[in-house]
């Protein structure tokens, strides 16, 4: 229960931030989720159903009340619909982020996208050549009109499969086709998902389940990967730079903007706009020593990796982060942006400017950025946040910055490994990393804030396996100090000594919440100079403080790509014991991994720390025993 002289996270900015903003009479979610309890046990157990108008209903745990809605959907419909419509929502937010990428690569080949252009074009080439655009004797933008229209096919239902299944290893691919995983079309699969959800379609909740994993794949090998691989195009490849982490990245003495959010489209113009002279100038005649740029949740990282840009916070310091009286302007574009930051906002003298047409927010000025136009609408916003400056009451800045390093894509470690993942398998298969986790997702109030993330990171790479995180884990885990080469010290004797060796932190950071597909490439690229599935892999994933619609989409496509996956708070499915044993247990037959529940990070270590022994044992390598 929130107590609020609490501890409420093992930050450092976090506490102190909090306890500014209770002095300064502003409701968080914290206040707001303690305002909720009890929550409703129906829902928490995924047994309440609205999905037509002869309900609401719900089923009674306990066998007295009733056992099927209006229309006779039991308990096993119910829970499986519910989950299902949670990962159609997760898919369909992530894939229709790509494809607004897909859209600025259209606008950059015919000169509408104003201010964006083609970064890295070799990776151009590479995904045309993927795609079967033929790419001899053409102009760059000649090849990227025809690879964004390829790439709109994958959205629709022409495709016998998505593109860029092709990448997952052949094994994998057989264990779809088998199963009928394949995805077909992104957008295909998400509205099957709906339209078989409805009331009086598909009730078995085996079908159903299926469908949703191939669904979380048209994410996973489609939507997502779009989006990682045309921000490269567009913005560059990331690679290993320097960066600061925490609130303490918001200056005293300089305009600070914030940018929220997940779309580089937005953040990237604003980050241009931030380096024009004349702005920098018009601040330093307001009496800022400069403009300073930071993020926060999944767009920040996307600048982290690709430009080294300073991150203030995860999912529950974005609350916080405004009661520092430091923020002159909050720029926001989409997704995980609470409709309470307006409101927190109006305590300051912070401006909050929404950017998308697709995403409004209380109590913010709407300034609509679209590719032709984005350019100069940040050259405009920046300017009322540097006007803005003048309005700053007192400021409250609680720490100083932790130094980080960001920006492994796995173009960038395949190069710190010399060219090929062949040092790292030779790591594993000498048992000096004992594997990988990918540990990703988010903030959630019901756990202490990053608890579990830096718990289970420690643990992890104490024990010699390597850990990749993308999202605001990432952030925790930077600001942790576990993302510096340094931190090696932290790693168990083997993984220390390959950290060491390739002056590589153990924890590395991946990127965004779409950048979760780089460590499908990776495992997939893993698998084939192993010769094995990706389900045979001394590797798990994780998302021990998850709480959006996106993060039980990416733990799915995780699980059907042959991932063992750890939640820690439960999903709400414990009201179908039918379901909960199929993604726990009976997953296993189908794609050779399941999902495990465990809301302590110290147990959920010692499970991940088991799973990849036995998959060593498996595979012929030495194996430890894990008590
Ligand atoms: Fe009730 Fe069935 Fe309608 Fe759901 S679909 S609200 S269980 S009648
Ligand atoms: S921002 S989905 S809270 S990771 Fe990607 Fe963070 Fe989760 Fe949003």
């Amino acid at each position: 229960m929130f107590d609020p002289r609490e501890s409420l996270s093992v930050t450092q900015d976090g506490d102190r931030l909090f306890a500014k903003a209770q002095q300064d009479g502003v409701e968080t979610v914290w206040a707001r989720h303690e305002a909720q309890q009890p929550q409703c046990g129906f829902c928490e157990m995924g047994l309440s159903c609205r999905i037509c108008i002869m309900g609401p209903c719900r089923v009674d745990p306990f066998g007295e009340g009733p056992q099927t809605g209006v229309c006779g959907a039991d308990a096993d419909i119910i829970v499986a619909r519910n989950l299902c419509r949670m990962i159609a929502a997760g898919a369909a937010s992530h894939s229709d982020h790509g494809r607004d990428l897909v859209e600025v690569l259209a606008g950059v080949a015919d000169g509408s996208a104003i201010g964006y252009k083609i970064r890295d074009e070799a990776k151009l080439r590479r995904l045309a050549q993927e795609y079967g655009v033929t790419t001899q004797n053409k102009k760059p933008l000649t090849i990227a009109g025809e690879l964004a229209q390829a790439m709109m096919e994958d959205y629709g239902m022409r495709q016998k499969a998505v593109k860029m299944v092709t990448r997952a290893p052949k094994k994998r691919r057989q264990v779809w086709d088998k199963f009928g995983l394949t995805p077909r079309g992104i957008d295909r699969e998400t509205s099957e998902m709906m339209h078989r959800t409805h009331m009086g379609v598909d009730n078995n909740w085996q079908s159903l389940l299926l469908q949703a994993m191939r669904n979380a794949l048209s994410d996973g090998w489609g939507g997502s990967m779009i989006a990682t691989e045309v921000s490269d195009i567009l913005f560059g490849v990331p690679t290993p730079r320097p960066t600061m982490v925490n609130a303490g990245v918001l200056k005293a003495d300089q305009v600070n903007i914030v940018v929220h959010g997940h779309n580089p489209v937005v953040s990237e113009m604003v980050s241009k706009a931030c380096l024009s002279q004349d702005l920098i100038a018009l601040a330093k005649a307001k009496g800022a020593m400069g403009i300073n740029l930071v993020g926060v949740c999944c767009t920040g990282n996307e600048l982290l990796m690709r430009r080294g840009i300073a991150m203030a916070g995860n999912h529950l310091m974005t609350e916080l982060i405004l009661s520092t009286g430091a923020v002159d302007m909050m720029i926001v574009d989409y997704q995980c942006i609470m409709p309470s930051l307006g409101k927190v906002a109006a305590s300051y003298h912070t401006r909050m400017v929404s950017t998308s047409d697709k995403a409004r927010f209380p109590h913010m000025a709407h300034q609509e950025f679209h590719p032709h136009n984005a350019e100069k609408k940040a050259l405009e916003v920046v300017r009322a946040a540097v006007e803005n400056y003048a309005n700053r009451g007192p400021v409250f800045i609680p720490v100083a910055p932790q130094e980080a390093v960001g920006g492994f894509s796995v173009e960038a470690i395949i190069g710190a490994l010399g060219g090929t993942p062949a040092p790292l398998i030779d790591a594993i298969k000498a048992g000096k990393i004992r594997g990988a986790v990918g540990i990703v997702g988010c903030n959630n109030p019901k756990i202490k804030h990053d608890y579990g993330h830096v718990t289970l990171t420690r643990r992890l790479i104490e024990n010699d396996i390597l850990v990749v995180d993308t999202g605001c884990v990432a952030v925790a885990t930077a600001k942790a100090g576990f993302k510096v080469p340094a931190a090696a010290a932290m790693a168990g004797p083997g993984l220390r000594a390959v950290c060491s060796a390739l002056s590589i932190p153990p924890v590395l950071h991946m990127g965004s919440c779409v950048d979760n597909v780089r460590i499908l490439v990776l495992v997939s690229a893993l698998a084939d100079a192993l010769g094995v599935d990706i389900c045979d892999l001394p590797v798990a994933g994780s998302a021990p403080e998850w709480y959006s619609e996106k993060a039980v989409t990416i733990g799915t496509y995780f699980v059907a790509s042959g991932v063992t996956t750890h939640l820690g708070p439960m999903p709400p499915i414990t009201g179908s014991m039918n379901v909960v044993n199929l993604l726990t247990s009976g997953l296993k037959e189908v794609v050779g991994a399941t999902f495990a529940v465990e809301p302590d990070p110290e147990k959920a270590a010692l499970f991940l720390r088991r799973t990849i022994e036995g998959k060593r044992r498996a595979l012929g390598l030495d194996a430890r025993s894990v008590e």
